[in-house]
């Protein structure tokens, strides 16, 4: 039986944080798509598990769980293996700082929802929507960039995957999908290439995971 159950989409950035994490803790899990192309998110079934609307949702040990940073601090507080903060109060205020600039500062500005409602309701073209998009990724991992650097290792804190790893690598998987040129973030790309070779997050790509329309 598996220990988990996670509500889950391939491309979502967010739910594949929550892969991660699980892969990095060795929890088994088995996914639920939620096909946000069709807008299953917004019914009712799944609603009643997240009021939000959003995934992830993690079914796990009873409870139902919501939010990625809060899913990856439960499963952090509950399995040793893999710690994904330092427990140094310093060092553990900067790997927050740089999960939190990619999960508060960058991806709420470009998730679906946005990107709908601005080209929805507030009929902005495609062209004017990717610039969106691009402009605030650049900008966001600017100052990711800079703050990274000085602490960086083979990871984004170091030379242990932490939790800035498994918020960063989904964001710039995302902001390939986008074509956001990223030469200027050597930290970033040193940082994204370790923890992708790493089993933990090979396993959690989108690439393998079940492709939707
Ligand atoms: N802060 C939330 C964000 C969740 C979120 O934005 N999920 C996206 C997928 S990455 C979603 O469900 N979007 C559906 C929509 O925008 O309608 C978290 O970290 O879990």
């Amino acid at each position: 039986m598996p220990r988990a159950i996670l509500h889950d989409y391939f491309r979502s950035s967010a739910a594949y944080r929550v892969r991660i994490a699980l892969n990095l803790k060795g929890v088994e899990y088995e996914h639920r798509i939620v096909n946000l192309a069709h807008g299953e998110q917004k019914l009712g079934e799944f609603r009643a598990k997240n009021p939000q609307g959003l995934i992830p949702c993690l079914e796990i040990d009873g409870h139902v769980l919501t939010q990625s940073l809060a899913i990856c601090d439960y499963l952090d507080a509950k399995y040793e293996l893999v710690p994904f903060v330092p427990k140094d109060p310093a060092a553990r205020s900067h790997v927050l700082a740089l999960a939190l600039t990619v999960a508060c500062d960058i991806h709420p500005l470009n998730n679906l929802r946005i990107l709908k409602y601005i080209t929805g309701e507030l009929g902005v073209g495609d062209e004017a929507k990717d610039e969106w998009y691009r402009h605030w990724v650049r900008e966001g991992l600017t100052a990711l960039e800079a703050l990274a650097k000085p602490r960086a290792g083979a990871f984004l804190f170091g030379d242990a995957p932490s939790l800035a790893d498994i918020c960063l690598v989904p964001q710039l998987y995302n902001a390939r999908r986008f074509k956001v040129a990223l030469a200027a973030f050597p930290t970033l790309r040193r940082a994204d290439e370790t923890a992708s070779a790493h089993p933990a997050f090979a396993a959690a790509h989108p690439d393998r995971q079940e492709q939707l329309p």
